[in-house]
């Protein structure tokens, strides 16, 4: 597959994402709401419409058309993975957290409407992902919607995101008596990384895999794919925050370094993180042999994330 052509599904799904969220975030209650109050729903759609790579919901939708299916159906998984994406921005911003000024190169949503707002649309995007996963046009078969209820829990939950989220708070030093950063080892910091942002990205593809009605010998290694995938996704992330911290403070990038925790830059120096990076995009190739040609739009996205710029 070209570059022009991956751009083209990327971009593709991208618009698609933008149009059902638009649709599922309108001012008319669902069956069983009793009413949106205007102001939640505002702030939540300023946070999910009209920016962001889209890539979790491209990984769903590229994995589910390994195996036939470009639905609707996908699309609602797909967009309920962003939804949790969404949540997990807006909430990673509030002045609790890493109290961001910027994303997407809008204000933050808290900063936009109000602290308790921000909170509130979050948890409204966190509820409306599993609304959509739940329900019925996602999946003819209930054990399905049930598959990608739980698929996409564990990665966002305790032991996944929220926990990788509390990891990496801990790691900054909050809560320690001194409050100075955590040495921590390359073991603490996979874990964090993989926990904060390589499980949901992992989810996407399992997600896809789940609606595609995967094999099990199918899901596996798609399974591996995601892991290398997640992994790679936060080495590259890892070299933007060192690149912007080197360019310029006060760039969204480099906040990690300044901070002084560890990240894979600080562990294996840049150029140890960019052979890592290129052995995991190896990996993940490697990963997909099985599927042949069908699987170029996922090995793509595997360089795409290597190096986004972004
Ligand atoms: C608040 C529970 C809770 C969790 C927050 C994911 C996360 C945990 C915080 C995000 C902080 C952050 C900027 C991490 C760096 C990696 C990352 C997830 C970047 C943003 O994802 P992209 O690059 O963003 O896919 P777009 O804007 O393209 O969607």
């Amino acid at each position: 597959m070209s570059k022009d052509a991956f751009r083209a599904r990327l971009e593709g799904t991208a618009a698609a994402i933008e149009s059902l969220l638009d649709r599922l975030l309108s001012s008319s209650p669902m069956p069983g709401e009793i009413a949106r109050p205007p102001r939640v729903l505002d702030a939540m759609r300023y946070a999910m419409l009209g920016g962001g790579k889209r890539l979790r919901p491209h990984l769903v939708v590229e994995t589910a058309r390994l195996f036939g299916r470009e639905d609707e159906g996908v699309l609602r998984a797909a967009a309920a993975v962003e939804c949790v994406h969404g949540y997990s921005l807006v909430h990673d911003d509030l002045p609790a957290m890493d109290d961001d000024e910027l994303r997407r190169g809008k204000p933050t949503v808290h900063r936009a409407f109000d602290v308790a707002t921000a909170i509130l649309a979050g948890d409204g995007l966190l509820t409306l992902a599993f609304d959509m996963l739940a329900d019925t046009p996602t999946d003819p078969d209930p054990a399905v919607r049930i598959a990608l209820v739980l698929a996409l829990s564990r990665a966002s939950g305790l032991g996944g995101m929220v926990g990788g989220q509390m990891l990496d708070l801990e790691a900054e030093g909050r809560f320690a008596a001194d409050g100075k950063p955590i040495a921590g080892s390359e073991e603490d910091t996979l874990r964090l990384q993989a926990m904060k942002t390589g499980a949901i990205l992992a989810a996407s593809v399992d997600m896809g895999a789940i609606i595609g009605r995967a094999e099990d010998s199918q899901r596996n290694a798609l399974a591996a794919y995601g892991r290398a995938l997640g992994q790679a996704f936060q080495v590259a992330d890892d070299l933007l925050d060192a690149e912007g911290e080197a360019d310029l403070v006060g760039k969204a990038t480099g906040k990690d370094a300044a901070r002084g925790k560890a990240t894979l830059v600080s562990l294996y120096g840049v150029d140890g993180a960019r052979s890592r990076l290129r052995r995991l995009v190896d990996e993940a190739r490697d990963s997909l042999t099985a599927f042949g040609p069908a699987g170029d739009a996922l090995a793509r996205t595997a360089v795409f994330v290597a190096e986004r710029q972004s």
